[in-house]
């Protein structure tokens, strides 16, 4: 007798040669209405599922292939007394499975889809058989994806049969597929009673998929491996083409999502160097090189085998800045070919190329692991603009020193809290990060400022220069607590002060800027990082 298999597929895509493949090796096929017309108006013999059932589809469709001529073929195990129930039920065994459920994810996806539409695209009798061939994959072949169909029909044209190691595959692959299917419905008619669950599904089977083991994690002693989020299509460190370099490693692309995160915030040519997960340099220029140049210089010794990031097209003079320091890795929208060039001299050097960066899909949800736990959280995307801030002191930031603020604020939401930087002419010239009290973050961000050489010593930060004269500004990531972070920063000559406010002593922070010639604005909104 004729082996069987069942086709019974809402995506259509190759279903016709798959069919033929099969005729070819003396499959019977049986098919339900589209299939069946599809797989028949190719000249391709096929057998009408109702035939097998000796049942019509009732119920507009809703009943089709839900019958035991169908499951039971599936499910029996190739035992004697298996068999023998099978035979006496006059039932055929079903040795190749091939469906896809109806669209469900497609039709919901469509602008003003109505519920009663959602609903009829909810598949039952397609997972029923997906999922009964995959619990018997020991004696069935179950494919679920297209994109398989060469492969499956290579193997019984080879051999005869679907390898073990395949059909435990197929197997892995049709339960995820209907897992993520019914998670879709529950996202769907979760976000329908308005439960409005932001983060519904981000957990569910087939999100990630995994890209590859890695050397180690954070230490040598700890296992890593790098998922990718499926389907994800926006610019990011996830989704970057290695161009060139060594493997990467997992604090690599943990640095270089830090690096890219923060030089995308810029409009202006910007170039932002990444240690230990925290900017030790940033700048924006007139020129790619030239943010470069003093993004280095603001930290030299810091930067050191660091993580760059760039927010435009990479070109060859800016890469011929790259190459003159040890660094491990670099990541852009795109390098000119110029500039790979030159970045190849250097064998190691990771080249990551992320795509263009405006219109980019936004950045999904922000996941933490706790022991026992996940804490998921909407992406940082919070901004300011000039509109946006009070101005809190009786003298307002002038203009050069406003443009400081706003770049100083968008470097501060990229550093670990308690996070501090100092900024002047579009370059942060100290970073005090990840200290557990404010003031702490200011002193060292403050120190490093003095000492930066990114301007030419022209940095306008001195510890005894007060009152401030030079125009260097500060950014506090949250409220300062106290008067003291401000009477600091004065005291370094620090002319300008961009933090949230909110804090029960405003006022006295107030009072010490006023007294001090220190202009102050307000965000109103926090950025911790941890
Ligand atoms: O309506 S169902 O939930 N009930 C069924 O018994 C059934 N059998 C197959 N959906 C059912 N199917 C689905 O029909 C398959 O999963 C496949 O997506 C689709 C193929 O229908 P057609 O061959 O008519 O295009």
């Amino acid at each position: 007798m004729n082996r069987r298999a069942l086709i019974s597929v809402s995506d259509k895509t190759g279903v016709v040669e798959f069919a033929r493949g099969l005729a070819e090796l003396g499959f019977e096929i049986v098919s339900t209405g589209g299939t069946y017309k599809t797989i028949k108006a190719a000249g391709v013999p096929v057998t009408y599922v109702t035939e097998i059932t000796g049942f019509p589809e009732i119920l507009d469709g809703r009943v089709k292939t839900l019958h035991p001529k169908v499951h039971g073929g599936i499910l029996a195990r190739r035992t004697p007394e298996h068999l023998a129930q099978l035979e006496a039920h006059a039932i055929v065994p079903i040795d190749v499975v091939a469906v896809n459920l109806y669209p469900f994810r497609e039709t919901v996806a469509k602008p003003g889809v109505t519920r009663e539409d959602a609903v009829e695209n909810i598949d039952i009798g397609g997972p029923a058989m997906v999922r009964a061939s995959a619990k018997n994959h020991e004696s069935v072949a179950i494919v679920v994806n297209p994109a398989r169909y060469e492969a499956v029909l290579a193997e019984l044209q080879q051999s005869g049969i679907v390898s073990e190691a395949t059909r435990r595959a197929l197997a892995r692959e049709a339960f995820a597929h209907t897992a993520e299917y019914d998670a879709a419905i529950a996202a769907y008619l979760a976000a329908e009673e308005g439960e409005g669950d932001p983060f519904a599904g981000i957990f569910a089977p087939g999100k990630v998929e995994k890209v590859q083991d890695l050397r180690y994690g954070e230490n040598p002693h700890q296992k890593a491996a790098f998922y990718r989020e499926t389907g994800y299509q926006g610019a990011g460190a996830g989704t970057a083409k290695q161009r060139w370099g060594k493997e990467l490693s997992f604090n690599n692309l943990l640095d270089l999502n830090a690096a890219l995160e923060l030089a995308r915030e810029f409009d202006r040519p910007a170039a932002a160097i990444i240690k230990h997960n925290n900017p030790c340099g940033v700048a924006v220029a007139a020129t790619l090189k030239e943010a470069y140049e003093k993004a280095f210089a603001a930290d030299p010794v810091s930067a050191f085998g660091g993580i760059i990031a760039f927010n435009v097209a990479v070109d060859a003079d800016t890469a011929n800045e790259v190459v003159k320091t040890f660094m491990e890795a670099v990541i852009a929208p795109s390098f000119d070919e110029a500039a790979i060039e030159i970045l190849q001299q250097k064998k190691g050097l990771r080249i990551m190329e992320a795509g263009p960066l405006a219109n980019s899909a936004p950045a999904t949800a922000d996941v933490k692991k706790i022991r026992g736990g996940f804490l998921v959280q909407e992406a940082d995307l919070g901004a300011v603009t000039a509109d946006q801030i009070q101005v809190v002191t009786e003298r307002a930031p002038e203009e050069g020193e406003l443009a400081d603020l706003l770049f100083a604020w968008k470097v501060v939401k990229h550093v670990k809290s308690n996070a501090i930087v100092i900024a002047k002419d579009g370059v942060a010239i100290g970073v005090g990060a990840g200290q557990m009290n404010r003031v702490g973050s200011a002193q060292i961000a403050l120190e490093q400022a003095k000492d930066s050489q990114a301007l030419g010593g022209n940095n306008g930060v001195d510890s005894d220069n007060c009152p401030a004269s030079q125009g260097a500004v500060l950014a506090s990531d949250a409220f300062l607590p106290f008067k003291d972070t401000v009477e600091t920063a004065a005291r370094y000559g620090i002319r300008a002060v961009i933090q949230p406010g909110g804090s029960v002593r405003d006022a006295e922070s107030i009072e010490a800027c006023n007294r001090l010639g220190v202009a102050m604005v307000f965000t109103g909104m926090r950025h911790f990082k941890h």
